[in-house]
């Protein structure tokens, strides 16, 4: 499946750029499967919270409506599905294709092997969700102890170009660890931020790319969220193999950092919002 790409070539690409873009590694009946399982277990939420859903959301197939709707009307709903989107079978597929496991084969030196995934998880990035949305930071950041990490991230529910706000790479970034802060806030992603002026000192690279398509990055390579402009949320998906061999205390699935949240604490974080205008 993934003829057009190098696999003796990749290590050392990724080893310069600390990413690799990597086209054609999921096949479309794949990725269907696993949208249809996503937006079922959303749906299943939904239902089970007594959410009413408009009509044009219901007769939508597309997740991507789906998931403006419940971050509309149920935004602690996020942290719920994170939670399982990545139990189902058709996660675990894509977690441990064929395609996959070749190409981190390709990049990671053995002595880091074997690499322990951590459930896919997924993301949406919208104009009404900046809670949502990551300053620049590294992955190691929030695996301390673990020295190396491999981070997948491919688009869900459509195509991912520059209006729709995609994850922004740093090239070059990943060649140590930076210093950062913590700031964590109820309902929001806890932010690792970085004190450096990233747009100055490296290359931004931008993760347009078709679905199907995938990127590869370091654990130490900085990123962060895209400035989405279009309508509707981009989606996609993120699977972490970590090396947890090598970590002081061996913990091969690593707890998940999302902190839950009740729906009051977000209707109430909701309103304060709004009040600020
Ligand atoms: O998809 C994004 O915009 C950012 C993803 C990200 O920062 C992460 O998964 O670590």
């Amino acid at each position: 499946m993934i003829d057009s790409f190098d696999l003796s070539s990749a290590r050392s690409t990724f080893e310069h750029d600390g990413f690799i873009f990597v086209p054609h590694l999921f096949s479309h009946e794949t990725l269907d499967k696993l949208e249809t399982s996503i937006v079922r277990i959303a749906r299943k939420y939904l239902g089970l919270e007594s959410v009413e859903l408009p009509d044009s959301v219901r007769r939508s197939a597309d997740g991507r409506v789906l998931f403006r709707f419940m971050e509309h009307a149920r935004p602690d709903l996020f942290y719920k599905l994170n939670l399982h989107a990545g139990t189902s079978l058709e996660a675990m597929a894509v977690v441990a294709g064929t395609a996959v496991r070749s190409v981190l084969n390709a990049i990671v030196p053995a002595h880091q092997q074997p690499l322990f995934p951590q459930p896919l998880a997924f993301f949406y990035n919208h104009r009404s969700a900046p809670r949502l949305q990551y300053d620049w930071h590294q992955e190691s950041s929030s695996f301390v102890d673990i020295e190396n990490g491999y981070h997948l991230w491919f688009p869900l529910f459509g195509d991912i170009q520059s209006e729709n706000g995609p994850m922004l790479l740093a090239r070059g970034s990943h060649k140590e660890r930076l210093p950062f802060k913590v700031h964590a806030k109820a309902g929001h992603l806890t932010q690792w931020r970085l004190n450096r002026d990233i747009g100055k000192d490296f290359e931004i690279v931008e993760c347009n790319m078709p679905r199907g398509h995938a990127v590869i990055f370091h654990h130490n390579t900085v990123h962060c969220t895209g400035e989405n402009s279009a309508g509707l949320p981009r989606v996609s998906g993120i699977v972490r193999y970590l090396d947890c061999m090598t970590a002081a205390a061996f913990r091969p699935l690593v707890e998940f950092t999302y902190t839950a949240h009740s729906h009051e604490q977000e209707q109430a974080r909701l309103s304060a919002t709004n009040e600020d205008g």
